[in-house]
């Protein structure tokens, strides 16, 4: 199938600002990891092809750019999002304790998507508690993960993860 013939499947990763969503999908996408970024500003996605069975899909892989502060924006944002990653720093409570505000507000406006839980920064010492952190996802009924964009741990998994969920998607 030519690339513009394919499905194309939106994924947004949402959370705290300095969790590692950016970083988690140039990983993904470019095979890289760069220790310093600058804080993205605006919308920010790219595009990757993944083979899921014998299908070829495209996602659009969409990261809350640096906006993570401006609530209305992001509304537009979330529109058309088939799966979505909920991303939280393992070394960084705060970040875990929103998680319940970004499903909330995630939720408003596509009420049906399914939702994945991420702890990032596996390759640091753990502040937050994998444990208690994987019981909250599972009270959710969402998949859990623990991800390294730092050493790629994990992170082809989850965008798999991410992929399947979009495709299987119950009523889709
Ligand atoms: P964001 O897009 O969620 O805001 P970024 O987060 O991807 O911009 O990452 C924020 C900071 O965390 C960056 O550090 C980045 O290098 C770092 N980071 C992201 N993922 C990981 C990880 O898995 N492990 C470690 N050790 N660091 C990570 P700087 O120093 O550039 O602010
Ligand atoms: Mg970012």
């Amino acid at each position: 199938m030519s690339e513009s013939a394919m499905p194309v499947y939106k994924i947004v990763l949402a959370g705290d600002g300095n969790v590692g969503k950016t970083s988690l999908i140039r990983r993904y996408c470019d095979g890289m990891f760069e220790q310093s970024r600058v804080m993205t500003i605006g919308v920010d996605f790219q595009t990757k092809v993944v083979l899921l069975g014998k299908n070829r899909v495209k996602l659009s892989i969409w990261d809350v750019a640096g906006q993570e502060r401006f609530g209305s924006f992001r509304d537009s944002f979330y529109r058309g999002a088939r799966a979505v990653a909920l991303v939280f720093d393992l070394t960084e409570p705060e970040s875990f304790a929103h998680l319940g505000l970004w499903r909330d507000e995630i939720r408003r406006i596509v009420p049906d998507v399914p939702m994945a839980v991420v702890a990032n920064k596996t390759d640091l010492s753990p502040v937050v508690s994998a444990d208690d952190a994987h019981r909250w996802a599972r009270q959710q009924g969402m998949p859990f993960l623990q991800t390294s964009a730092a050493t790629g741990h994990n992170v082809e998994p989850l965008f798999l993860g991410l992929a399947h969920l979009a495709v299987h998607r119950p009523g889709a």
